[in-house]
């Protein structure tokens, strides 16, 4: 009895949806909701680190604006969000974790218009992170440009973290056929974008660079975090379109998000970077990034 116990215990997840939290299996939605329909929703990655909600008002404040970007209205308030992020955290009894929270348009008609669409659907989920294995964090991704642009900011910006992934989710297919874990994705002028769920930095002569938001970046919470660790570790650092010469050319790369952290990137396009080996800065930016994560949160 003892080990059936466990095993419901291992098996039971509890997701918060509208305002309640039900049993994984319960956690439904309607077939006519546009989130599966069109990919009309907005959502967040987030983690938990240690009981606590790693910059969880930034990414609050990123799903407002991605919601008043698409005209969502959110059916909460963010002190309601964040309340109910920790409740879900709580309830699955995680104290490490990644928390998805996703704001569908809500069930509707078949066709595109909003209209008659809602209540919205907020869905919570809270689970253990399968992270890259350590071994990339000590020996670095080899990534590749792919074919497959980002969406152009005319098109829907690049910003607005929708539920519509099928560009990012094709660029990482065509990546993954020709033996690489990561793709590098160019924006319609061939600039350096981002990777599919990542950003990029590389450092060259000591100055850290990203590319602008407005080169097809989403706007990293890690991105934003790694910005501010570079003024506090005293590394110069510059916002500037980057193409794939200055990345074949660069000392260090690495990518930031919320599943993959820091990651060191050895390998753009079959050139080895710098040595071919993870950098001491990126080292530092690891080691950093990890310290502040065990401080920088919310306690659920
Ligand atoms: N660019 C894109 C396109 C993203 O979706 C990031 C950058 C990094 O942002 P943050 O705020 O996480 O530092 C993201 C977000 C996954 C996964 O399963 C990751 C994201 C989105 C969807 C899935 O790894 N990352």
């Amino acid at each position: 009895m003892g080990a059936t116990f466990v095993h419901e215990m291992e098996v039971t997840m509890k997701i918060y949806l509208n305002g309640e939290y039900v049993e994984k299996e319960d956690a439904k939605v309607s077939v006519f909701d546009h989130g599966l329909l069109y990919g009309d929703g907005v959502f967040e990655g987030i983690r938990l680190y240690d009981g606590c909600v790693f910059k969880l008002d930034e990414h609050l404040e990123r799903l407002e604006f991605s919601a008043k970007a698409i005209l969502l209205e959110l059916p909460m308030t963010r002190n309601e969000f964040s309340e109910a992020v920790c409740e879900t955290c709580r309830r699955n009894d995680l104290r490490n974790g990644y928390v998805r929270l996703v704001v569908t348009r809500g069930s509707g008609h078949l066709g595109l218009t909003p209209d008659g669409c809602g209540p919205p659907n907020v869905i919570i989920i809270a689970d253990e992170i399968q992270l890259y294995p350590e071994e990339f964090y000590e020996n670095g991704l080899k990534i590749i440009s792919v074919p497959t642009r980002r969406i152009n900011a005319s098109a829907l910006p690049p910003a607005i973290k929708s539920l519509n992934y099928l560009n990012n989710i094709l660029a990482k297919i065509e990546a993954k056929r020709v033996g690489f874990q990561e793709a590098l994705m160019l924006n319609d002028k061939g600039e350096i974008a981002e990777c599919t769920g990542d950003n990029v930095f590389i450092i060259s002569k000591g100055v850290l660079f990203t590319p602008p938001l407005d080169a097809g970046s989403l706007r990293g919470i890690t991105r934003g975090a790694v910005i501010d660790l570079a003024s506090e570790l005293g590394v110069p650092y510059r916002e500037q379109a980057l193409t794939r010469y200055d990345l074949w050319t660069s000392d260090e790369c690495f990518l930031t998000g919320t599943a993959a952290e820091v990651i060191p990137c050895v390998e753009v396009d079959h050139r080895p970077v710098g040595n071919g080996q993870p950098g001491d800065m990126t080292r530092k930016f690891i080691a950093s990034f990890r310290e502040k994560a065990k401080v920088d949160g919310i306690k659920i």
